[in-house]
């Protein structure tokens, strides 16, 4: 029998994965496309009666702003937010602003893969010289993070690493307290909570890909345990065509 309900839901198309570029912290908007998609996740969890208690989302603001639809297509904007830099995308590095595609078409399909979606391997670090070193790092969104804690790039386990605490610490209580919780954040973070909820290997981890503002439901035991695979709220099509698009992206174009 499921204790709780958790819903979890990557932002919309932003305008970075519309030009298919490496994002991470860059802090890219939604796309025309991207704000459709966030406003007919809404719609789904609006037609199911889908109620929150709390949110939590990044301080990036497609997944912000992918939440505001959400609340707003659910008429439930007055329910209490949490941003933390915990749930941003992960850090891509030396990617960020690189076209992956192109990226693909340079250094190869696999080792794009590798980038993309091994567990430990981290992209190439972002030096100061890179174009959007003072954009990210100099942020005052970041002031108040200490040298170990603000990243120059980072793999899936470096991303889950930063991004635990806070699950453990802010969401797991509000969850056992019987708070209805919904999460909009990102493709890696998300995967992360994914991998630790449903204690997936690093190889399992490699092969998902999660569709952009498509909620998905998890039904969870008193011990936050999915008694249940992940629902997606869309037709099945749908999801899986915005699946196979996502892992796509890192093809070079023939
Ligand atoms: C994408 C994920 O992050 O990219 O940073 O480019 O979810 O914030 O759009 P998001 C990015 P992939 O790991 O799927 O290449």
């Amino acid at each position: 029998m499921a204790a709780h309900r958790l819903v979890l839901i990557r932002h919309g198309e932003s305008t970075w994965n519309q030009e298919n570029r490496f994002c991470g912290w860059f802090d890219a908007d939604l796309s025309d496309t991207g704000l459709q998609e966030a406003a007919r996740g809404a719609r789904a969890l609006a037609e199911a009666g889908y109620q929150f208690d709390i949110c939590f989302t990044s301080v990036l603001k497609r997944a912000i702003r992918t939440l505001w639809a959400v609340l707003e297509g659910v008429d439930q904007m007055w329910v209490p937010v949490v941003r933390s830099w915990r749930l941003n995308e992960r850090h891509y590095g030396g990617l960020t602003g690189l076209n992956k595609a192109e990226t693909a078409a340079k250094h190869g399909e696999q080792q794009v893969k590798v980038w993309r979606r091994s567990f430990d391997v981290p992209p190439p670090p972002m030096d100061p010289e890179h174009d959007f070193y003072s954009t990210i790092s100099k942020d005052r969104r970041y002031a108040d993070l200490s040298e170990d804690e603000l990243p120059s790039c980072e793999s899936l386990k470096d991303t889950i690493a930063r991004a635990l605490p806070f699950w453990d610490e802010e969401i797991v209580p509000q969850i056992k307290a019987g708070k209805r919780v919904l999460i909009a954040a990102h493709g890696n973070s998300l995967r992360g909570i994914v991998k630790h909820l449903e204690g997936m290997s690093e190889e399992a981890i490699m092969e998902l890909n999660l569709p952009t503002g498509i909620p998905i439901m998890y039904e969870l035991d008193k011990n936050l345990k999915p008694v249940k695979p992940m629902q997606f709220l869309g037709d099945e099509e749908t999801v899986k065509a915005a699946m196979a698009a996502v892992a796509a992206q890192g093809k070079a174009k023939k």
